[in-house]
């Protein structure tokens, strides 16, 4: 046992916003012995900041999602002042928007018709109102379904035979709910909303606040944190191979942290950041002993899908001056489809259509397109050139113009990237609250009694609500390094801040 804090040894494996949130916490509160070792060059994980031309483009996370005093990405983002002063009125902190910003659309269809939206607008509304009710099962139990999929479309056709109809119009409506469930796709990273727990989803909780970005970059979020600690509380390039705890040979040493390059970092306490999809790729080989069953099972059973995007920039816009998002619409599609049969041959469906890079003045005319699942994995394998080809020959096809020509694109490539594996966790068929609780306990499991908090966890997969979320992930960062300081707190409590017991 130390006989201070200024002695324990904690390492954080991985330098994304949940890891540099527990050091920054540690740090402060009297830890001095704290060290990240992260696998890539850079600090931020899937907040990534990149540049098209001389565009600044969020390659990672966009939004702060639900910006207001609950939110505390919100509020780190307003302190660093890194915020436009309109996302810190208190009219767009108090909007309730339930996840779901009120956009204003285009809507262009397959045969190159612009959309009334009075031709949508019931699909629309009624697609809203499923999701609303899909997410009360979480409470009320007893789902009709196990997904969220099978829920919509069921729902969609009981609800809609009498109004809707077997003519045109209900087709095209029907057609308009298979882009509805590709935006969800992508909203909740999975590959199709089959995948998506009926029950477990409803575990998403949402803050009050219009969605915002940050003008100069999600990145200034970790510059400004990253400042406030030692530039060498990070060893770069430094992956982690195997975490060896429950070690029984050196009594004063409870965890070996073995790195790719076969250094060995030793630790009295370790905490785990890395992705859920990196988890489900190593956790055999990434712990030492194994990890218990119940975490091994719900790391398996927890879902983590890919969500990628296409920036692509015009030279003039071919879209209305406000609309925020577009939305491409196959009118082959009514029966209500969120997944593409021939892959290589027609992934571009899968792409539900475009936001709008706001505003023009700053970014020109560059749309973000949004591509989730198997599609956009398979998105990854193409040149850029095959992927400008397909956006162009989309785009003329939907507007009917056939001279329109992007200048570039630029995509995100998450499913590929080694140290993540994918976008962000959805809680999958099957799920329930219980797997994120698994994830989230720390080893040896609180039934041991010998050396307890030798790993921990952290990283927004085992966040019980905001999951999936910034500010989620930075929350369980700040869990875990108090769970730290209150198990301080009981054993040497002299050494602590008075503020932190
Ligand atoms: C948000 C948003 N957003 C878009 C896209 C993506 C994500 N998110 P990290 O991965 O950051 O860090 C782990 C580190 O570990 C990393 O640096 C690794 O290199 C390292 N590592 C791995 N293995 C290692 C090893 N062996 N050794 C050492 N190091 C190792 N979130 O708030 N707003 O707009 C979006 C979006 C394309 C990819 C997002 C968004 C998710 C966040 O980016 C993500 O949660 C956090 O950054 C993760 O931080 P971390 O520290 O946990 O891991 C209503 C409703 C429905 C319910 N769902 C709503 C979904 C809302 C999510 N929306 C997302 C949307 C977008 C567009």
């Amino acid at each position: 046992m130390n006989s201070s804090v200024s002695d324990v040894r904690i390492v954080i494996v991985g330098c994304g916003i949940s890891g540099i949130a527990a050091a920054h916490r540690l740090l402060k509160s009297g830890f001095n012995h704290v060290r990240i070792l992260e696998a890539s060059g850079r600090s931020g994980g899937r907040i990534k900041t990149g540049k098209m031309g001389d565009k600044i483009l969020e390659i990672g996370a966009n939004w702060i999602h639900g910006p207001s005093e609950e939110n505390p990405v919100f509020c780190l983002a307003r302190q660093y002042g890194l915020l436009s002063p309109d996302a810190l009125t208190p009219e767009n902190q108090a909007m309730d928007v339930g996840g779901h910003p009120p956009w204003t659309p285009n809507v262009f269809t397959s045969s190159g018709r612009k959309l009334k939206l009075e031709d949508i607008h019931p699909a629309v509304e009624l697609f809203a109102e499923l999701l609303e009710e899909s997410a009360k099962f979480q409470e009320k139990g007893g789902e009709p379904w196990p997904s969220v999929g099978q829920f919509i479309r069921t729902e969609v056709l009981q609800r809609s035979a009498e109004k809707w109809k077997a003519d045109n119009a209900g087709s095209l409506k029907r057609c308009m709910i298979s882009t509805m469930l590709k935006v969800e796709c992508c909203v909740n990273g999975t590959h199709s909303l089959d995948d998506l727990g009926l029950g477990a989803n409803g575990l998403y909780k949402t803050t009050l606040g219009l969605d915002c970005t940050f003008p100069g970059g999600y990145e200034g979020l970790v510059r400004n944190l990253m400042s406030e600690m030692p530039a060498d509380v990070v060893t770069y390039k430094q992956p982690v191979r195997c975490i060896h705890w429950n070690n029984s040979d050196k009594r004063d040493v409870a965890v070996n942290v073995e790195c790719e390059d076969g250094k060995v970092v030793a630790a009295d306490h370790v905490i785990v950041t890395v992705p859920l999809g990196y988890l489900k790729m190593h956790y055999s080989s990434l712990f030492h002993p194994p990890l218990p069953l119940h975490k091994i099972y719900s790391i398996q059973r927890y879902g983590f899908g890919t969500n990628n995007k296409i920036f692509v920039e015009f030279d003039s816009p071919w879209w209305d001056q406000d609309c925020e998002v577009i939305y491409m619409v196959w009118e082959d599609e009514d029966a209500m489809v969120d997944q593409v049969e021939d892959i290589t041959g027609s992934w571009i469906k899968k792409l539900f259509g475009f936001t709008v890079v706001k505003p023009s003045e700053r970014f020109g005319h560059i749309l973000c397109g949004w591509i989730a699942g198997h599609e956009a994995s398979y998105m990854e394998t193409l040149s850029e050139q095959e992927v400008l080809n397909a956006v162009t020959q989309l785009v003329r096809r939907f507007t009917g113009n056939p001279i329109i020509t992007p200048r570039r694109v630029l995509t995100s490539q998450w499913f590929h990237d080694p140290w993540t594996g994918g976008s962000y966790s959805y809680p999958s068929r099957g799920c329930s609250l219980q797997d994120i609780e698994n994830m989230m306990e720390p080893l040896p499991s609180k039934r041991s009694v010998s050396r307890s908090l030798q790993v921990l966890f952290a990283g927004e997969a085992t966040h019980p609500f905001y999951y999936s979320t910034v500010h989620g992930a930075l929350l369980t960062g700040w869990r875990e390094a108090d769970r730290l300081l209150a198990h301080y707190a009981s054993t040497l409590p002299a050494q602590l801040p008075k503020s932190n017991l």
